[in-house]
């Protein structure tokens, strides 16, 4: 192992020599390679929603959500300049549809989320299917499932987009193709997979899919706000999270998408939550009050709308001024299917 410092230069020789035969010295990178520790490069970073409004819907005028194919403006982390992405393993953009646009249907390998945002009436299909939207809905559109946006309704809408691009680029398994049709027809009428499968019941003989895909893929906020809103009245807060539920895949009691944890959270007003650290760089959205987080030495103020990322393993604390609910997503679903994740819970 080396401790670093000038190279002698005998090992230097050997060094240049092996080099040409493809091989190098792991002595001289192990320490970077074996961390003790998660070492992301995401930074902690918000972005208040009243900044970046204005710059969102300035992008509306200057192409169209059909030449752009998904007009979005990226969240890229400032520790990862260059790389389009909001935490070290998932990215993050604001997409914009303007009453009367369509952005044409595709399909690719990398999965995405929806979380509304601003605006009502616009739909995303699925499969056929469409879904429409209000604010702090949460829609899927899972791997290799055709999908398109488009806006009927007089106010334009603007949603989070969660992807795992890193995570499919991994493993270099990125497929993409476009549809024929700028919009696909409709295959099942709005609101015919919330029905069938999302109300606690599943049709008698269903079998569930080959892939790990929730067969829902439109879990409305009326009806998450609803649940945290009863769930409340048992007082049973926890420490760190408050009131902290998964959306899930009621076929499999696993997570709605493979590869993205997706989470609601309450906190009541005055909430000073203990510190926590997880392995799961996580991506918050705002959706009812104001508060704080506190990320190591860094306190990131946020409030309705606002976007803010807790880097992998962070050791931040939640404090809400208000009754507030935040929506976050996160890798850990692959974490834990690997045997990788971790937590921990104050200063252990
Ligand atoms: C994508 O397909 C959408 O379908 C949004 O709305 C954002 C970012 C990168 C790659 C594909 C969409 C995307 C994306």
């Amino acid at each position: 192992m080396s401790g670093g410092g000038a190279i002698p230069a005998e090992r230097q020789a050997f060094y240049d020599r092996i080099a040409t035969r493809n091989m190098a010295p792991l002595w001289e990178v192990f320490h970077s390679l074996v961390r003790r520790e998660p070492t992301p490069a995401a930074r902690p970073v918000v972005w208040h929603y009243d900044e970046i409004r204005d710059d969102i819907l300035e992008s509306g005028g200057l192409i169209s959500a059909m030449e752009a194919e998904r007009r979005v403006l990226v969240l890229e982390n400032p520790g990862l300049a260059g790389t389009s992405m909001a935490t070290d393993t998932l990215y993050a953009g604001m997409q914009l549809i303007l009453p009367g646009e369509i952005a044409p249907a595709h399909r690719h390998t990398q999965s995405a989320l929806r979380f509304v945002v601003e605006g009502e009436g616009a739909y995303t299909a699925v499969e056929g299917e469409r879904a429409y939207m209000a604010p702090g809905d949460f829609v899927i559109t899972p791997t290799w499932c055709w999908h398109d946006h488009g806006n009927e309704a007089a106010e334009p809408m603007i949603w989070l987009d969660g992807l795992d691009i890193p995570i499919v680029g991994l493993f270099k398994t990125t497929f993409a193709e476009g549809h024929e049709d700028d919009a696909q027809g409709e295959a099942r009428p709005a609101g015919d997979s919330l029905a069938r499968y999302g109300t606690g019941l599943l049709p008698v003989d269903h079998e569930p899919a080959s892939r790990p895909v929730s067969p829902v893929f439109h879990y409305p906020y009326a009806r998450t706000r609803e649940a945290l809103a009863q769930m409340a009245r048992a007082e049973d807060w926890d420490a760190c999270h408050g009131l902290k539920l998964a959306y899930v895949n009621p076929e499999t009691g696993g997570p709605a998408i493979a590869t993205m944890g997706t989470y609601m959270q309450l906190l009541p007003a005055g909430f000073v939550g203990q510190d926590y650290q997880a392995t799961d760089g996580q991506i918050f959205s705002v959706v009812e009050g104001r508060g704080r987080t506190r990320i190591g030495d860094e306190v990131l103020s946020w409030g309705p709308r606002d976007t803010f990322v807790v880097p992998a393993w962070a050791r931040h604390a939640h404090e809400a001024v208000d009754e507030a609910v935040l929506f976050s997503f996160s890798d850990r679903p692959v974490q834990r299917a690997l045997g990788l994740w971790r937590e921990r819970r104050g200063n252990a």
